[in-house]
């Protein structure tokens, strides 16, 4: 009987964890000059790692507002996704970087 327990326990501790949907995290690099990838899906609740790996500043800056990342160069920032809808973004600096983000609720 305790083997059987212990099992059921095993179970119900594998369920707790492997159930709830963790948000993802979502990568975008801007490097010379280029967000990548271009276009991305998320969701509500991901955490979205914003790298800048070119020796200038950059922004992810949202033109509805959402939001407005400033990157040092080589630095990284991360933000929540907040809210659902697609979402232009660019480079306040270098307004030929552009991209979008596809966020679903
Ligand atoms: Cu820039």
């Amino acid at each position: 009987m305790p083997a059987r327990l212990a099992s059921i326990a095993l179970a119900v501790i594998f369920l707790s964890i492997s159930v709830p949907a963790r948000a993802a995290t979502i990568e975008i690099t801007m490097e010379n000059l280029v967000i990548a990838p271009a276009e991305v899906s998320a969701k509500v609740g991901d955490t979205i790692i914003w790298i800048n790996k070119d020796v200038f500043a950059h922004t992810a800056t949202a033109k509805n507002g959402d939001f407005d990342v400033t990157l040092p160069p080589k630095k990284s920032a991360t933000s929540v996704v907040k809210k659902a809808g697609t979402v232009e973004y660019y480079c306040r600096y270098h307004p030929n970087m552009k991209a979008t983000l596809k966020i679903e609720p």
